[in-house]
C-alpha cells in the first residue's frame, strides 16, 4: 500500500520577516508529533539549485547584467530540480514539506516587482512546478524596512548584499503589494501572518494556520 501524499506547506513573504525561523519551529512541531518532513528552500534544495542560488544573488560582472527574462528562468530551472529530485519524491513518501518561499515569490518578485508578464509568468511556474499543489502558503506580512533591519543585524549579512538585498525600497514595496494580492487572490490557500510579532506570538499563529492540515 503506498502511503497518502504528504502536505506541501510553502511560507512566503519579505527579506527578514522571519520565514525560516518559523519553518524551523513548525518543523520542531511535526517532529514531536512524529510527522516525517524535509524542511527546504528556493532557490535552492538540491546540488545543481544551489550552484543557480549562489549565480542569481551574487552574480557580478562588468560586461552584462541578469536579464529579468534569465532570473525568471534561473529562478524556474532550479524550482524544476528541486521538484523533480526533492519534493515530489518526499511528497510521495507520504512527507510533509515545508518550503522556505516557491513559486508565489516569482509571482511578486519577478511579476508585480519587476513587472514581467503575469500569464508568461504563470506558464513557466506550471512547466516547473505544476505536478506540485501547495496545500497552504503562510504570508508572513512585513514593512520592507523592518525585514531589512532585521535582515541587517544578521551575522551572515555582513555588508555582503545580494541582488535583491540591493534593489532599493520601491521594488520591496511592490513585493509585499503582490504578495497581498496574491493572497486576496486564494483566500484558501494563503494566511496571512503578522510578521512584526515576537517570535512566539508568530510561531502560535503558524500553528493555527496549519492545524485543519493535521
Ligand atoms: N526570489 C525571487 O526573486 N524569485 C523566486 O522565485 C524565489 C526567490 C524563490 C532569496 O533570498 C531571494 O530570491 C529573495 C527573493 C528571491 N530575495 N529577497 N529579498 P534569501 O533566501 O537569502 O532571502 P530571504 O528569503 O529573504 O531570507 P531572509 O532574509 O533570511 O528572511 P527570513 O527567512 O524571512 O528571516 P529569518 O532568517 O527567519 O530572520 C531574519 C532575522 O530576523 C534573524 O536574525 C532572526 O533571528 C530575526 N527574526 C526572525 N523573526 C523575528 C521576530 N518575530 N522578531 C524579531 N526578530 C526576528
Amino acid at each position: 500500500m503506498t502511503a497518502p501524499r504528504g502536505k506541501f506547506i510553502t511560507l512566503e513573504g519579505p527579506e527578514g520577516a522571519g520565514k525560516s525561523t518559523q519553518a524551523k519551529l513548525l518543523a520542531e512541531v511535526l517532529a514531536a508529533r512524529g510527522i516525517g518532513y524535509i524542511l527546504t528552500r528556493e532557490p535552492g534544495g538540491t546540488p545543481l539549485a544551489e550552484e543557480l542560488r549562489r549565480l542569481v544573488k551574487h552574480f557580478k560582472s562588468d560586461r552584462e547584467e541578469i536579464t529579468p527574462e534569465s532570473e525568471l528562468f534561473l529562478m524556474n530551472a532550479a524550482r524544476s530540480q528541486h521538484v523533480q529530485y526533492k519534493i515530489l519524491p518526499a511528497l510521495n513518501a507520504g512527507k510533509w514539506v515545508i518550503c522556505d518561499r516557491f513559486s508565489d515569490s516569482t509571482l511578486a518578485y519577478q511579476g508585480f516587482a519587476r513587472g514581467m508578464d503575469m500569464a508568461g509568468i504563470k506558464s513557466v511556474i506550471r512547466m516547473a512546478a505544476g505536478c506540485c499543489p501547495i496545500d497552504r502558503t503562510l504570508l508572513f506580512d512585513l514593512p520592507p524596512e523592518a525585514g531589512f533591519r532585521r535582515a541587517e543585524r544578521r551575522e551572515s549579512t555582513a555588508g555582503n548584499y545580494d541582488r535583491f538585498e540591493l534593489a532599493g525600497g520601491e521594488f520591496h514595496r511592490k513585493v509585499r503589494q503582490g504578495f497581498l494580492a496574491l493572497a486576496e487572490e486564494e483566500p484558501a490557500r494563503f494566511r496571512v501572518i503578522r510578521a512584526d510579532q515576537a517570535i512566539h506570538e508568530v510561531h502560535a499563529d503558524v500553528l493555527e494556520a496549519v492545524n485543519d492540515l493535521f
